[in-house]
Order: structure tokens, then C-alpha cells, then sequence
């Protein structure tokens, strides 16, 4: 194993993980960003997997949030509002009138304190940050880490912690784009994704969640036996439409069912399983993309990449039967999702 750093824009530190197969992960002190993911091809070749910039200056204003950390609440909050305790909490909009991943100067915009750590089996980074009370119109002060881990068994591990002042509302995820082929060869189109969910939630034309659970059975949300997420991207189905031609929707996972998602990529052969303590996911295939974006493989295209934003969903403040994102204060949040890497 090995760790180096490196100071970038004269501002902010990059932290490069290496492990003994050759497997390379850089993260940046803001925002917890992931830059590349270096992860070998059947044949050994070692090429980059993840959306990032080529210019780290374009992280700053960066509307797709490429390898952050999202927090405080990751996803949409219905007209920026929700009520806790009997008392309305009104948040700053930054969608129209809708809160999205956090709002304004959230988790992927402020510089965490970082401390890296390795042994002979892992390296990694631990990432602090305390939310002020007031942050963005949240009840109770927040105290986070998250933590990058890589080891010698090609998992990179995320573990998230958080704990808060008073009663308040939390649910954090990672918003790497993945794209398998390596080096943006390709769209993420011929991409065969496996998922244990038999359900996911309908979205209105603002991309809130409707309340409404949707069988993936004869839909092309159904991943339980493997499919291609071109079927979602040249699909008829409202809900692939609504979308803007594919998926950005949450799926609630089975339980137990181990890995919860396994990705495979088969010109370069990758392998991607993911396992998680989290309730769901959003899967969403960059289908707003802008092609004008300068990316360290090229330019970016519609479909360039596939995120699996782990999270419980907000949509849970309106519709009570999904799993809550509501964290005491005398709780302590405590989610890890793996990624683990392999090739056949
Ligand atoms: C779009 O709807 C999607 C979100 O899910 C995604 O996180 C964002 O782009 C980057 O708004």
C-alpha cells in the first residue's frame, strides 16, 4: 500500500491511494471529491473509471457534483420545506422550488479536514466536517467524517458517520460517475447492471418522487436478472422519459441479498460489485450530461456515466413508509458502502 499527497490550486490537497495490485484512488480534501479511479481490464491494463475534470477549477461551480460528497440531504426535498416535531423547516431552493443535494454551499463545497492513515493491507482518508447550525435552514448542528479506504482485496470502502445537536434531518451518498470501459472509451450503454430490487419510486415531470412504489417486473427498471442500461435509454417508458432518457430513480434494495449491485463492462471485462448497509439507491446515467464539459479523458457526452448514489431518500419526510433519513440526537449515522473491483 501507499498514500502520497499533493497540493492543487494552491488551495486544496489531492490524496493519491495505491494498492498492491495496481489499483490507484485520488480524492481531494473538497468536497471529499473522487478524481480518478485507476482499475486494471481483463488484460491487466490500468485505466481511469471515473468521471472527473481535466481543470480542477471546474469542481467549484460544478452543477453534477462529479465524485462528491452529498450532504446534508442527498436528493430532492419537495418545495424546499418539510416539517419535524410539528414545527416547518423552509430550506434555501437552488432547483427551481426545490432543495437539491443540500442546497448551497453543501458538503461537496466545503473543504474537509483530512487525515490519511495506511498499514500494510489499506490506506485511506478520514474526512471531517462540522455543518453550522444554521446550515442552508437545517435544525442542529452536524458533525461528519467519511472515510476512503482502499485495500489488497480491490475494495475501496466508503464509511460514513454523523452525528447532530439536536433532532434533525440526514442522509449522505457519493455521487462518482462510473464508467467501466476506462478512460471514457465509451458510453456506459452496453453496461450489464444485476440489482436485488423489486421495487423503485415514480417520479412527477420535476423529478420528485410521486409516493407511488413501481414493480420493476416487465419494465425496464427490472435488473434482477441483468440487463443492458440501454434499455432504459431508448425506452418508451414514461418513467425512462420523464428522465430524460434513462434512469435517475431511487431503488429500494431486497434485503440481504448480497451484492446489491454487480456492474460488468464487456469489451474491457471490469467488474464492479457494490454492497451497502443502505436502504437503496439512486442510479442515475448522466442523461443532462453537457458535451461542453472538458473532462481529464475528453469531453463529456450524454450517458458518459453511471452513478449508484446509496442513500435512504428523502422522499421519506412525505411518504413515512419509506425508510427515514431522520437522525436523532442522541443517534449516531453510521452507513459503509464497498465497492469492490474485479475482472472476468
Ligand atoms: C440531475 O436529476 C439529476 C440528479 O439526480 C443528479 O444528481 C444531478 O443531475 C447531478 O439533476
Amino acid at each position: 500500500m501507499e498514500i502520497t499527497e499533493k497540493e492543487v490550486l494552491n488551495k486544496w490537497i489531492e490524496y493519491t491511494l495505491t494498492n498492491d495490485n495496481g489499483i490507484q484512488v485520488s480524492l481531494l480534501n473538497y468536497g471529499g471529491i473522487l478524481t480518478k479511479l485507476v482499475v486494471p481490464d481483463r488484460e491487466g491494463k490500468l485505466e481511469n473509471i471515473v468521471l472527473g475534470y481535466q481543470n480542477f477549477e471546474d469542481y467549484e461551480q460544478d452543477s453534477n457534483y462529479f465524485g462528491a460528497i452529498i450532504g446534508r440531504v442527498a436528493g430532492r426535498i419537495e418545495n424546499a420545506s418539510f416539517e419535524l416535531d410539528g414545527k416547518t423547516y423552509q430550506l434555501k431552493t437552488n432547483e427551481g422550488n426545490h432543495h437539491l443535494h443540500g442546497g448551497e454551499s453543501a458538503f461537496h463545497q466545503v473543504i474537509w479536514d483530512a487525515m490519511s492513515f495506511q498499514n500494510d493491507d489499506e490506506a485511506g482518508v478520514k474526512l471531517s466536517h462540522t455543518g453550522s447550525d444554521d446550515a442552508g435552514g437545517y435544525p442542529g448542528r452536524a458533525d461528519v467524517t467519511v472515510t476512503y479506504t482502499l485495500n489488497n482485496k480491490n475494495e475501496l470502502l466508503l464509511d460514513y458517520e454523523a452525528t447532530t445537536t439536536e433532532k434533525t434531518i440526514l442522509t449522505l451518498t457519493n455521487h462518482t460517475y462510473f464508467n467501466l470501459t476506462g478512460n471514457l472509451k465509451d458510453t456506459i450503454e452496453n453496461h450489464q447492471v444485476s440489482m436485488n430490487s423489486e421495487q423503485f419510486l415514480e417520479l412527477d415531470e420535476a423529478l420528485i418522487p410521486t409516493g407511488n412504489c413501481l414493480d420493476v417486473a416487465g419494465t425496464p427498471f427490472d435488473f434482477r436478472e441483468g440487463n443492458r442500461l440501454a434499455a432504459g435509454m431508448h425506452s418508451s417508458h414514461q418513467q425512462n422519459t420523464i428522465a430524460g432518457g434513462g434512469y435517475d430513480h431511487y431503488f429500494l434494495f431486497n434485503e440481504n441479498e448480497v451484492p446489491h449491485i454487480s456492474i460488468s463492462e464487456p469489451t474491457s471485462g471490469r467488474m464492479l460489485d457494490i454492497t451497502t448497509n443502505q436502504p437503496g439507491v439512486v442510479m442515475y446515467t448522466s442523461n443532462s450530461l453537457d458535451k461542453a464539459l472538458q473532462l481529464s479523458d475528453g469531453n463529456s457526452r450524454k450517458h458518459a456515466g453511471v452513478c449508484f448514489e446509496t442513500q435512504a431518500s428523502p422522499a421519506s419526510l412525505k411518504y413515512h413508509q419509506l425508510p427515514s433519513i431522520i437522525l436523532g440526537a442522541n443517534d449516531t449515522y453510521k452507513k459503509q458502502t464497498c465497492f469492490t473491483f474485479h475482472s472476468k
